[in-house]
């Protein structure tokens, strides 16, 4: 425990709730919840206790049964009896209008999901006026259904953070300065506008990109914080923003890159990540479009990361969802460096699975999956990373000699 603060911003304190269910053992609820707090950390809140329940499913009414409802309610107490005050409750599945009224009306603290978590780090996250404008339009469609619960909670906490994004604390980044005003006739209007003006936004990209030239497009995709950002660095020598943070990358990023001559577009984007709405997925439409309208995928996955095969399960959910999972594509397992291995005892006849696996065999088993069409990289280290170009480098003139049959790449050099 620290001893004392010396700053006077004081970090605001997170509790996570999560259920175990069919669906959903113990583990994963724990690799759930650890992302989760991961989130809370990206929004600069400080995880302080987690609570998890047996259900068999979600209960409507308040998400948890009655009886953890009370016993999360009597840790905010006994915190507060303390000077500890819990400032938030983070629900590990988006909750409905209703249940988040019946949850706060118990507890009597901010209330967040999931969403609205990854909602709000977006709004912390967006800098150019497209992404500014894609989170605003998914804010309120999230706050559309919810808008009653919001007024309520807005009047107890005496009026929003009217800070207008950016800024103000978790979960009170809202998109406007007037909220406790706004009527859904408002909020409406509003979508409108900026629909529209995604539109205009879009119809600039479009002809930006009809102006690009005759170059193959790639597409850096992938899960969030796998290392996508960092790659494009090294490959296109671009500052492109990468940490350690969850999604670092909010627009798309898009370089020239000259391998041997052949020059092509290399496109950094948006990460992605679990439980995700597919209506906001869709609120960043014209940065996903880069996807879209991208002739290879580059698949770049955190092969440190003990779940990284749901993340890859993820990714191509997603994929589908946009229409792009018939495109070329090739996988990237990034972080080699990172990778540990937890020897199995000898007597031990569990199958082998990818915590007791050696990097080898994890390569093996993935190159014989995967025809071959994969790389095992460190873009830290920079290992393997002119294997990665001399790849993409074969990839690329292949697509570009069938995309621009008559005419040879070499002769369309400036
Ligand atoms: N150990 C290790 N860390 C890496 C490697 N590549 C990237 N990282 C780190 O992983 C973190 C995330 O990297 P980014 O490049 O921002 O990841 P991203 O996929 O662009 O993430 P988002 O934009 O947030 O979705 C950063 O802290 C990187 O320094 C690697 O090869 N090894
Ligand atoms: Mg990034």
């Amino acid at each position: 425990m620290k001893e004392f603060v010396i700053s006077e911003v004081k970090a605001e304190t997170a509790v996570l709730v999560g259920l175990i269910t069919q669906q959903q053992n113990e583990a994963k609820t724990k690799e759930y919840l650890d992302e989760l707090e991961f989130l809370a950390d990206t929004a600069g809140a400080v995880t302080v206790k987690r609570f998890t329940q047996r259900l068999n499913a979600p209960s409507m009414v308040t998400y948890v049964g009655k009886g953890k409802l009370e016993e999360i309610k009597q840790y905010i107490l006994a915190e507060e009896e303390a000077e500890r005050e819990v400032g938030m409750v983070i629900f590990d599945d988006e909750l409905s209008a209703k249940q988040m009224r019946n949850i706060e009306k118990e507890l009597n603290v901010k209330i967040l999901d999931r969403t609205s978590l990854i909602l709000d780090i977006f709004a912390m996250r967006a800098q150019t006026a497209n992404a500014k404008t894609q989170v605003e339009l998914a804010q309120y469609r999230y706050m559309l259904p919810r808008l009653q619960r919001l007024w309520t909670h807005l009047e107890r906490q005496g009026g929003g953070s009217g800070s207008g994004g950016g800024k103000g604390s978790v979960g009170l980044r809202g998109p406007g300065e007037t909220q406790l005003e706004m009527d859904r006739r408002i909020i409406l209007a509003r979508m409108a506008l900026l629909k529209e003006r995604l539109a205009e936004i879009d119809k600039q990209k479009t002809t930006q990109r009809k102006n690009r030239g005759r170059m193959v497009r790639v597409a850096l995709v992938g899960y969030t914080n796998v290392g996508k950002s960092t790659i494009m660095n090294l490959l296109a020598k671009s500052e492109v923003f990468a940490e350690n943070k969850l999604f670092a990358t909010l627009d798309t990023t898009v370089r020239k890159v000259v391998v041997e001559n052949l020059p092509f577009l290399l496109a950094d984007t948006v990460g992605f990540i679990r439980k995700l709405p597919t209506d906001l997925v869709d609120s960043f439409k014209s940065t996903l479009d880069e996807v879209r309208e991208a002739d290879l995928l580059v698949h770049v996955v955190d092969i440190s990361h003990p779940d990284f095969e749901e993340q890859i399960a993820v990714v191509e959910k997603t994929l589908t969802e946009l229409d792009c999972a018939d495109k070329p594509s090739m996988i990237v397992f990034n972080k080699i460096d990172n990778y540990t291995f937890v020897k199995k005892d000898e007597d031990d006849l569990t199958p082998a699975t990818k915590e007791n696996m050696t990097l080898d065999d994890l390569k093996r088993t993935w190159m014989a999956k995967l025809n071959d069409n994969c790389i095992f990289i460190s873009a830290r280290e920079k290992t393997n990373v002119d294997e990665l170009r001399d790849r993409l480098y074969a990839k690329v003139r292949e697509l570009h000699v069938q995309k621009y049959p008559y005419n040879d790449f070499l002769y369309e050099m400036e």
